[in-house]
């Protein structure tokens, strides 16, 4: 007979509740933005990640040189999945390409009435390749944004989204204003292509505040953006307010840019394990 101490079946953790963050975004076959750059990040944030894939590029660090757009069907089934057994705490979305998948999307966050909605409005990528139809970008604003705790537009994305240039520091207060009036409860313009510190403008509507850190000189960059929004995503699945969850979340993309480590020939990507100590994985979901 076997020893009793072999045939006990070891317990699950019952008492202990995971946060959970689910990302709608592009698979990087690169791994350095996109759902692999979200997974990595939630992981590296004590939170449990969950998936549903837009589209799946073909890419390394020097550029994306395919796309192929997942069905709308497929992307809701993904997300029907998740939250029907899972469920999640917060919703972080990418590249969602097409106007079709950025309607099945707002649809489905409003039907099963996600909560903690990050959205990165992914336009371009660094090398230029399309990830959102131009056509989709109202679809965008009118669909999705309203359902937006938080809004994290770049420069670029925020010139877009507001209808105006933005030159900086200057007139990025108006920006935020408008992008705001689309329906976003928080706007985030991040300025990390700005020369100086890597300042970023946050508006609740009200107040503006900035969120700043050193300027990291590193070509290992591709996907800063996506690892951002990730990381605010986790930091409100795992109940923290906009403020705080940003400011942890600048925090995690500072050391993932600091530890940065070479790869391939083009923009490498962040360092994901940075700071993986300091931001306790297993400790943040109370787990031993
Ligand atoms: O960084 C924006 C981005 C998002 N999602 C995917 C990408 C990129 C940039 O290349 O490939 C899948």
């Amino acid at each position: 007979m076997a020893p009793a101490s072999s045939v006990q079946k070891e317990k699950v953790n019952e008492h202990c509740r995971v946060p959970r963050a689910l990302t709608v975004a592009g698979s990087d076959s690169g791994a350095g933005a996109g759902i692999q750059a979200d997974l990595k990040t939630f992981f590296a944030l004590g939170v449990y990640g969950t998936c549903a894939i837009t589209a799946v590029t073909a890419q390394n660090t020097q550029g994306v040189t395919a796309v192929h757009y997942l069905p709308p069907e497929m992307v809701a089934e993904q997300i029907d999945a998740v939250v029907a057994d899972i469920g999640c705490d917060a919703v972080k979305t990418g590249m969602l390409g097409t106007a079709a998948i950025v309607e099945v999307v707002a649809a489905k966050i409003l039907e099963h009435r996600l909560k903690n909605l990050v959205v990165d409005p992914v336009m371009v990528a660094k090398s230029g390749h399309l990830l959102l139809d131009p056509a989709a970008v109202s679809n965008l604003a009118k669909q999705l944004l309203p359902l937006a705790r938080v809004v994290t537009p770049n420069l670029a994305e925020a010139e877009v989204l507001a209808q105006m240039q933005v030159t900086g520091t200057g007139n990025w207060k108006e920006a935020a204003k408008r992008i705001a009036g689309l329906g976003a409860r928080y706007v985030l313009i991040t300025g990390g292509h700005l020369p100086g510190p890597a300042v970023d403008l946050l508006y609740d509507g009200r107040e503006f505040m900035e969120v700043s850190s050193a300027r990291i000189e590193t070509t290992s960059t591709h996907g800063t953006g996506c690892t951002y929004s990730a990381a605010i995503a986790a930091g409100l699945a795992r109940g923290l307010d906009v403020p705080e969850a940003v400011r942890v979340a600048k925090e995690y993309v500072h050391a993932a840019l600091k530890g940065a480590f070479p790869l391939g020939k083009g923009h490498g990507p962040t360092n994901h394990w940075a700071g993986y100590q300091a931001h306790g994985a297993g400790r943040t979901a109370g787990c031993g």
